[in-house]
């Protein structure tokens, strides 16, 4: 059982101590999905790692693009071609500016951070990789971030190299630094951990490789949820992010690319929109981003990431961090009383990401169990198999928080895990 009076389930939404103007309980009405019961019990949504909840806002942006404007893009003459354009290449402008980029030709949509990094890797890497270069990732990479990689090494003959990292998930920056040397082509490092939480100093990281003539992509995916991010003043090369793990829909998301090298860079896919000009003989490319965005591309997403950038100005971001990282603080001292739970990632700057694992009881039952109550969180090995092999656990379960969550949903969490170690031990 857990001792008394650790937890009160019954507190109150709390509202950000450090900032006093951010309430999570006028936040939360923005969501109408978390308003519902599962079995009779209030929904407790903490799976926000793989994937966020989306605002009203955003809902409507999309349902009013298919019942107003929808048709297709960049080719029609007609009044809704004309509009559907202007929506979607709006949203184009809205996350330059959101993210600082200096123009919009270095915004170029795609499916997600998965297809934003096989481009780079395909097109920039097949262009620059040769036979024995080097390319540079992280031991804490999402699949996606290590897969393509391996591909570009395979066709090349080219070598992947690891930066290692510490016992609390921290990646070792000394031993990364040994890692350069004339053989360097790439870097490719995730800015927040999924799997972890560890939030990466990838200024530091992009330094490091500058001073060695070496470009950088960053994935962004699990940061832009939690942070404003600056593309400008990261001085990264190549930015990745999905749409629909900061509150827009599925299925877009962006590559940023310093211009200079997007110019440079070879065609992705070939096919309508991304050409000026086809004969048999020759084909003349579309200028960026177009050049990156064969065939009609994923509109109505488009526009509602337009909208979710819309909602998210007018969020103070510094604040929804203050908030989260009170929810981690809770969580962490709450989770680590538990006799048996090990968290999973320590380090000093995290993300509201906790993975734990529970002594006796497989990851995936935690899971089940706590779906019971109502709470949805992920178990299993989240897509980072080396982070799992490094710690030598096969899975772990995994609690992330959004700026909609609060503590009393971190109590139910917590009430939930002493309710699977009743059921299972
Ligand atoms: N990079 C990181 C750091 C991620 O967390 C994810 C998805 C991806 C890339 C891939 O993003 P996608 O939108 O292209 O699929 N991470 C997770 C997760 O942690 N649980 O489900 C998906």
């Amino acid at each position: 059982m857990r001792p008394a009076n650790e937890i009160v389930t019954s507190e109150p939404v709390v509202e950000s101590r450090l900032h006093k103007t951010f309430d999570v309980r006028k936040i939360r009405k923005d969501f109408p999905i978390l308003n519902q019961k599962v079995d009779g019990k209030p929904l407790v949504y903490l799976d926000n790692a793989a994937t966020s909840q989306k605002p009203q806002v955003v809902i409507d942006a999309m349902v009013k693009y298919y019942l107003e404007e929808n048709s297709n893009i960049h080719r029609g003459v007609h009044y809704l071609s004309e509009k559907a354009t202007q929506s979607y290449e709006a949203a184009r402008d809205k996350i330059q500016k959101y993210i600082n980029a200096s123009q919009r030709q270095e915004i170029i949509f795609v499916r997600g951070t998965t297809e934003g990094v096989n481009l780079v890797a395909s097109s920039y890497g097949r262009s620059n990789v040769k036979q024995g270069d080097e390319i540079i990732i992280s031991a804490m990479e999402h699949h996606s971030n290590i897969v393509p990689w391996q591909i570009l090494c395979e066709e090349k003959g080219a070598k992947l190299l690891i930066i290692p990292m510490n016992d609390a998930g921290e990646l070792l920056l000394d031993e990364y630094e040994k890692l350069f040397n004339s053989r360097t082509k790439f870097i490719a490092v995730n800015h927040v951990s999924n799997a972890l939480g560890t939030v990466n100093p990838i200024k530091q990281i992009i330094t490091i490789a500058h001073q060695y003539g070496v470009p950088v992509l960053v994935d962004g995916a699990q940061a832009v949820p939690h942070m404003r991010v600056d593309v400008l003043d990261l001085d990264c090369d190549f930015y990745v992010f999905s749409g629909h793990k900061m509150f827009g829909p599925t299925g877009v998301g962006v590559l940023y690319g310093k211009k200079k090298f997007l110019d440079a860079m070879p065609p992705y896919h070939g096919g309508g929109d991304m050409i000026k000009y086809v004969t048999f003989e020759k084909t003349i490319y579309n200028d960026l981003p177009n050049k990156f965005e064969a065939g009609t591309p994923n509109i109505a997403g488009g526009v509602g990431l337009g909208a979710t950038i819309d909602y998210l100005n007018k969020i103070d971001m510094t604040a929804v961090r203050a908030h989260e990282h009170e929810l981690l603080e809770y969580a962490t001292q709450a989770l680590s009383s538990i006799k048996g739970l090990s968290i999973i990632g320590t380090a000093k700057e995290k993300a509201s990401v906790i993975s734990f694992v529970l002594e006796d009881v497989h990851p995936h039952d935690i899971g089940t169990i706590l779906d019971d109550d109502g709470i949805a969180i992920r178990t299993g090995h989240h897509c980072a198999q080396p982070v799992m092999q490094r710690f030598g656990i096969p899975a772990t379960a995994r609690a992330s928080f959004a700026m909609y969550n609060t503590k009393v949903e971190v109590d139910a969490l917590v009430e939930g895990i002493y309710r699977v170690i009743e059921v299972l031990t």
